[in-house]
């Protein structure tokens, strides 16, 4: 897509100039590789939106998320490989729910499924996630929120506030309300979630994309990547930490910390061969024949090494549903590079 611009010159002056289009070019490589997570991410989802059905565990359908991703992004150490866990927050859930070991959750027919999973090539991140319903009495809800996520991708570019984008999505989210079993709920948007800026093995580079309005005023920048994520809510449109947490990741700004213990000493060297900065979840921790570790990852959690990202959920009884795409705004085009015949 054309960044936008304040009239028809300053949006098509990009795409035609020199010194853009010499700037474009020296970047190709990284592009390349983030075009090649996308496609191993768009024929992954192809593959589960066909094969997830009620009935099937949460953690069966990971599993065959994860083998079939691996395979397609051609899992090699930290050069390529799955850059976050699978998401697969269910209903009043938002984010960052994926079973632990033993986790018996059968998905249901009337389940609204939030499906949020990473590839990466040389760290270069692909976050862009998709809702899952059978019962179509839930069509609306995800279409305002596919509505609001394109338009907060139509929205972003060089030079735009992020505020501005945060703006234009609530005004989108918030004009379609939601009829179930004969009631009536207005679709708020969830206004602590929000998109991001992403960077070389970090999922959250420091810029937050909000998605509703009175947000920062910082701009957008050339060669920036952008997660555009929207959430849609039937609840109160605020989600808090609940139930047990499943996602961890590596404190980007710690600087080694002292450990005492030894069983900590050894499970951050597993981390930090197997996902360096990326985030992990438990069961690839029980994948790579490690048992027994919760003490010594709680203690990482204590010391600040490990942050835990617990499941985010709205209010018990209402449906949250989400759409997520990566986008690089390259000097020339913003690329919506996660973007299928899909979503
Ligand atoms: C994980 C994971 C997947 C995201 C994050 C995301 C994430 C990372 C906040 C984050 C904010 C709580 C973490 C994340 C993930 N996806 N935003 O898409 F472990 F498996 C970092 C942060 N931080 C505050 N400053 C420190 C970093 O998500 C929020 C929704
Ligand atoms: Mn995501
Ligand atoms: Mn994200």
């Amino acid at each position: 897509m054309e960044h936008p611009g304040v009239d028809e010159n300053t949006a098509i002056y990009r795409t035609t100039n020199a010194e853009k289009k010499a700037l474009d070019a020296a970047n190709i490589e990284w592009y390349n590789d983030f075009r090649l997570a996308a496609e191993a991410h768009r024929q992954t989802r192809q593959y589960m939106q066909s094969y997830i059905k009620p009935g099937m565990t949460m953690i069966e359908i990971c599993e065959r998320l994860e083998e079939t991703s691996r395979k397609l992004i051609g899992e090699h150490g930290l050069d390529a490989g799955l850059a976050f866990p699978t998401g697969c927050s269910l209903n009043h859930c938002a984010a960052h729910y994926t079973p632990n070991a033993g986790d018996t959750t059968v998905l249901q027919y009337d389940d609204v499924c939030k499906i949020d999973f990473g590839t990466h090539i040389n760290g270069h991140i692909i976050d862009c996630a998709f809702t899952l319903t059978f019962d179509p009495k839930y069509d609306e809800l995800l279409k305002a929120v596919k509505d609001a996520t394109n338009t907060g991708i139509k929205t972003a570019g060089i030079d735009v506030r992020l505020c501005d984008v945060g703006k234009a999505i609530q005004e989108v989210m918030e004009s379609y309300e939601l009829e179930i079993n004969g009631k009536t709920y207005p679709i708020k948007s969830i206004r602590n979630l929000n998109g991001h800026s992403i960077g070389s093995y970090r999922i959250h580079a420091g810029k937050t994309v909000p998605i509703v309005k009175g947000g920062e005023e910082t701009k957008m920048e050339e060669n920036e990547v952008f997660a555009i994520e929207t959430f849609g809510s039937t609840g109160r449109g605020f989600v808090n930490d609940d139930m047990e947490t499943s996602h961890y990741m590596k404190n980007y700004n710690d600087s080694h910390s002292l450990l005492r213990l030894a069983g900590s000493k050894k499970l951050l060297n597993v981390i930090n061969q197997n996902f360096g900065t990326l985030a992990f979840c438990r069961r690839w921790l029980d994948r790579l024949g490690q048992s027994r570790y919760l003490l010594s990852l709680k203690d990482l959690c204590d010391k600040g090494v490990i942050d835990p990202y617990p499941p985010l959920c709205d209010v018990k009884g209402c449906y949250t549903a989400q759409y997520e795409h990566t986008i690089i705004l390259r000097p020339t085009y913003k690329e919506v590079v996660s973007r299928g015949e899909d979503y």
